[in-house]
């Protein structure tokens, strides 16, 4: 019987790290469980286990969500009724009084600290990586482990820069660290905030860094402690390691032939440099160039149960997702999870799946859109964003679920991002006309504890031509092409309930609004565009993407290569998202990003 080797999680329990694990244990490791950010120092694991595997910290450090830590460490501290916490300089440890592998109760920040400096294997990933330095501004000044030299502070936005970071970028390598060898000109994905810049202070420490704004530390090393700003998690790979591993329980080929087979890959090709460091010559650095961020093409699946009760990929025309046949059956375009997967492959991105009618179900009810998520993550390696339904909830038997308990689920069933409709139009209405932030919204509530980035608002505007443009209170356009009576100008109506119900606020109104309550993405539909396939709707993505300084996505409309350049082109949309061109297989992702490299439009171009 083959026995995996062990990688140790350290895992604070607010983000998605359900990726990390999938992404590990399709390396072929076992992982040794944590239930909280610091409890294998102190409980179920001693510290010489902990000592004597690989330790991975994605997400690790809780800067700025001290309070969602504080309640984290009691609820914990109730299950171990003999625990007792820790105040840290940066945030909560926690520690047992029994089985400890210190009676005395190490602190944390120390055994890491001691850990680092005896040179074992370590990972850290975005906040992992910046923990090891002296302090954050991230909610803060909080103070670091102190490792590296350096402050962690905010992307300077002043300049019209998007903030938060998301996307692909490709690295500019600094010095030799096997573990990113492979990289050279492929994009990672980031998400963040937040950066440590490169000084002469830190230099030793750089691996590489990548522009954004400025220049800022993409990933660092120094003997076997490693750490990255991206996720390698979600930045693309195959499984074909999996099968390999197989293989060499079964007829013991050489691990090392078979681990190599695999080398393009940009990000699971990290974890596994990382964990099979010894199965990797160290060859001559390959510098790759730094590149702009990447413009993103994103995979949209809208799904729902149809009348057998299956769960389905849709696809609306004009939202109206019914057939137009005597038994007006909802369209079924597909499996959602094996969707997914081939979108994977052909180099989407990223991922979305929208469950259409989760605005009259409750999410958590629905347990099929969870096994989705679940599945999908195994085997998808790129961002996965859920929406539909997110929003405060009361059962038939009065149990009342806050939207942040609908979105935990969503997350730790492997999504990254959740997307809100309904909710955020309702939020936004309500910070428009009392001009307070209660911090209760839905939007305020999941980006306190998640991060902004992690909260996308989906917008469904309609279009409504207008001979005078002081006709409505809102924001107007002058619009490209005239109305059917020749109308100039248009606003762009905001609905509820997948487009079912109009409200009295127009798109601009309310992207300006949930930039403000803390969303850090819009995924901006248009109803009248929908399932056309005759392009986006370039007056309101033009409209949106120049009031925000978060990143817009494009959606709806596309029909053929050319609608993707024409919006890149003539808007400052981030990404492009489309839906039925894809499932009908009209066109394959690999050719739109072959279209938009061949325009001169940076994207990620996938190896596989
Ligand atoms: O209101 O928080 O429950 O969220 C519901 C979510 O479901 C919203 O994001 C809303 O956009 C979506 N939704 C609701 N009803 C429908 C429907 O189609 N009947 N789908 C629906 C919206 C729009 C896009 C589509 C693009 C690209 N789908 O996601 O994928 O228009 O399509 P195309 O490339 O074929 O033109 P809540």
């Amino acid at each position: 019987v083959h026995n995996n080797p062990v990688v140790t999680l350290l895992d604070y329990g607010a983000g998605n790290v359900r990726s990390v694990r999938n992404a590990i244990r399709s390396l072929g490791f076992d992982i040794k469980d944590v239930i909280f950010l610091f409890s294998p120092l102190f409980s179920s694991v001693s510290f010489p286990d902990f000592v004597a595997s690989f330790a991975l910290l994605p997400n690790l450090l809780e800067w700025k969500r001290k309070k969602t830590l504080d309640a984290n460490v009691c609820a914990i501290a109730k299950r171990h009724s003999q625990c007792r916490t820790t105040h840290f300089p940066w945030g909560w440890g926690i520690c047992c009084s029994h089985g400890c592998a210190n009676p005395k109760g190490v602190r944390m920040a120390e055994a890491l600290c001691t850990y680092i400096k005896n040179d074992r294997p370590f990972l850290g990933i975005c906040l992992g990586l910046q923990l090891l330095f002296e302090s954050s501004e991230e909610n803060g000044p909080v103070n670091g482990l102190g490792l590296i030299p350096g402050v962690v502070g905010r992307f300077d936005s002043s300049n019209g820069l998007r903030v938060p970071h998301i996307g692909w970028n490709a690295l500019q390598l600094m010095k030799n660290s096997e573990i990113l060898n492979t990289i050279r000109n492929n994009h990672v994905y980031f998400v963040h905030s937040y950066r440590a810049m490169p000084s002469d202070d830190n230099k030793d420490w750089v691996s590489s860094t990548c522009n954004y704004g400025d220049n800022f530390i993409a990933s660092v090393r120094r003997g076997n402690v490693h750490a990255v700003q991206f996720h390698p998690e979600k930045s693309g790979g195959t499984m074909l390691l999996f099968l390999a591993d197989l293989y060499v329980d079964i007829i013991c080929i050489n691990l090392l032939i078979t681990l190599t087979m695999n080398e393009t890959d940009a990000g699971l090709s990290v974890l596994r440099r990382f964990l099979y460091p010894k199965s990797f010559s160290t060859k001559v650095l390959e510098v790759g160039n730094a590149s702009k961020l990447a413009k993103r093409v994103i995979a949209c699946l809208d799904v729902r149960t149809n009348d057998e009760g299956d769960l389905v990929v849709t696809k609306g025309d004009q939202y109206d997702v019914r057939e137009n046949t005597k038994e007006n059956e909802v369209r079924n375009l597909g499996k959602p999870v094996d969707l997914a997967g081939k979108y994977y492959r052909d180099g989407a991105d990223e991922i979305s799946f929208l469950n259409i009618t989760g605005f009259r179900d409750f999410p958590l009810g629905d347990l099929p859109m969870l096994q989705v998520l679940r599945y999908t993550s195994e085997r998808v390696f790129v961002p996965l964003t859920v929406g539909g339904g997110i929003r405060d909830f009361t059962d038939g038997s009065g149990r009342y679920y806050s939207s942040l308990e609908v979105a935990s689920e969503y997350f730790r069933s492997g999504a990254d991002k959740v997307s809100i409709g309904s909710d955020a139009v309702y939020a936004a209405e309500e910070y428009i006309r009392s001009g307070v932030k209660t911090g209760k919204s839905s939007i305020e509530q999941i980006s306190r504890v998640y991060g902004n980035q992690a909260v996308v608002v989906s917008i469904d505007p309609r279009r409504v031509f207008l001979k005078n443009p002081d006709d409505v209170d809102f924001k107007t356009v002058r619009v490209s092409n005239p109305g059917p009576n020749g109308e100039e100008y248009a606003w762009y109506q905001c609905t509820v309930n997948g487009g079912r119900e109009d409200r009295q606020i127009g798109a601009y109104e309310l992207a300006k609004a949930v930039e403000e309550l803390g969303a850090g993405e819009i995924m901006l539909n248009c109803i009248d565009c929908d399932g056309q396939g005759k392009g986006f709707e370039i007056d309101l993505i033009r409209l949106i993407s120049d009031a925000v300084n978060i990143p817009v996505i494009a959606s709806s409309g596309a029909g053929k290569v050319e609608h993707f350049s024409e919006v890149f082109k003539k808007t400052n949309a981030s990404a492009a998202l489309a839906a039925g061109i894809f499932h009908r297989e009209e066109l394959g992702i690999g050719s739109v990003k072959k279209h938009l490299s061949n325009e001169g439009i940076e994207v990620r171009l996938t190896p596989y």
